[in-house]
């Protein structure tokens, strides 16, 4: 592209962001907003994947086959929130292959909730309520990401984290209600779930690499710390509906200000798990890999077929 045709570019993309727009993947954009979208929506779609192995390990153990049907169409959810984010993903010039490349290899991150084990049945409960009720708060803002493939991607998403975040209030509404044991086995699916769900939200916003540069181009309308208030904002009335008692000594209801006050996080454990020193990142990429490459013979078939059906096409 010539230098002139370069600055008309970038002219146009900066009037559709000031315009509140949509940027669509023929349109000119920086260098920079391309790899700010890769980043964040391949660590998007590493998510959604690697997201399955914690609810995955309890379809087998789920206590009826109500449970296991439900456990099991959430967890193809995730799936195919997967695929929808690769394809976005794809629309900015990268390959699929190369994306799943770099996660294996430990070079892109997904996010380090995920790398925390389910012990018990009310974990399945606390990701539902927690996790997904987290991430509906960060997706929500992100229908109106200004590209518009990312945008599109996250309506149906989010539509579909609602329905996960009420099964998983309801698996702990159920077992609030039942035994004193079933209860108490909520409650410590709490304890140690509420902080990590905090931690997803990303460093504390003085600590944010990206935010400002990413919400001046629309793709972020929130800040971290703005979206994380929202989330306890939204959560601590649940938990008292459920009678469990959120595990922060600090936390308060500011009347004046409309808002829960909580503690800081530990983001010196959010740095270490996203290191890789979370406890179980091994086995989880690990056990990644392994279905990557179990599955290469799905992969070789489907090509073959895609290659043979064009042939017949191009004969025909
Ligand atoms: N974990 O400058 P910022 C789900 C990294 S989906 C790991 O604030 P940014 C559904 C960040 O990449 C959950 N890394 O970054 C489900 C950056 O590192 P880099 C995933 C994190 O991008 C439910 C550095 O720290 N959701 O749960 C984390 O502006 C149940 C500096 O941070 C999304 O991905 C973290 N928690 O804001 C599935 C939503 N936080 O790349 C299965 C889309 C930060 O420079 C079961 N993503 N980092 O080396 C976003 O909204 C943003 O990317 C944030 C981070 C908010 C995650």
């Amino acid at each position: 592209m010539s230098h002139l045709g370069y600055a008309a570019g970038m002219d146009s993309f900066q009037a559709t962001i000031d315009a509140d727009g949509r940027i669509e993947p023929r349109d000119a954009m920086p260098d920079g907003y391309r790899k700010t979208l890769i980043r964040q929506i391949a660590q998007h779609a590493h998510s959604e994947i690697i997201g399955m192995q914690p609810e995955g390990n309890w379809i087998s153990r789920a206590p009826s086959l109500r449970r296991k049907a439900i456990l099991m169409a959430k967890v193809q959810d995730e799936a195919g929130h997967g695929l929808y984010l690769y394809a976005a993903a794809e629309t900015l010039g990268v390959d699929r292959a190369d994306v799943l490349d770099l996660l294996h290899s430990g070079k892109q991150k997904y996010s380090s909730i995920f790398n925390y084990p389910t012990l018990t049945w009310a974990d399945i409960g606390a990701i539902g309520w927690l996790v997904d009720g987290a991430a509906i708060v960060n997706q929500v803002p992100l229908c109106r990401c200004s590209y518009g493939p990312y945008a599109r991607a996250m309506v149906r998403v989010c539509k579909e984290e609602s329905f996960h975040q009420r099964q998983g209030f309801e698996i702990l509404y159920t077992l609030c209600n039942g035994t004193p044991e079933q209860k108490a086995m909520a409650q410590d699916a709490l304890d140690r779930w509420w902080w990590p769900s905090l931690m997803m939200f990303g460093p504390p916003d003085s600590a944010s690499t990206h935010s400002e540069q990413s919400m001046a181009w629309g793709i972020k309308r929130h800040s971290n710390d703005e979206l994380r208030q929202r989330f306890v904002d939204m959560t601590v009335p649940q938990a008292d509906v459920l009678g469990l008692r959120v595990p922060d000594d600090g936390l308060s209801y500011d009347e004046e200000a409309g808002h829960y006050r909580f503690s800081e996080p530990d983001y010196t454990e959010l740095y270490d798990v996203v290191k890789g020193n979370g406890p179980c990142n091994q086995e989880r990429l690990a056990h990644r890999v392994k279905a990557h490459e179990d599955g290469a013979w799905v992969r070789e078939a489907a090509a073959a077929y895609a290659e043979k059906q064009a042939l017949k096409e191009a004969a025909a």
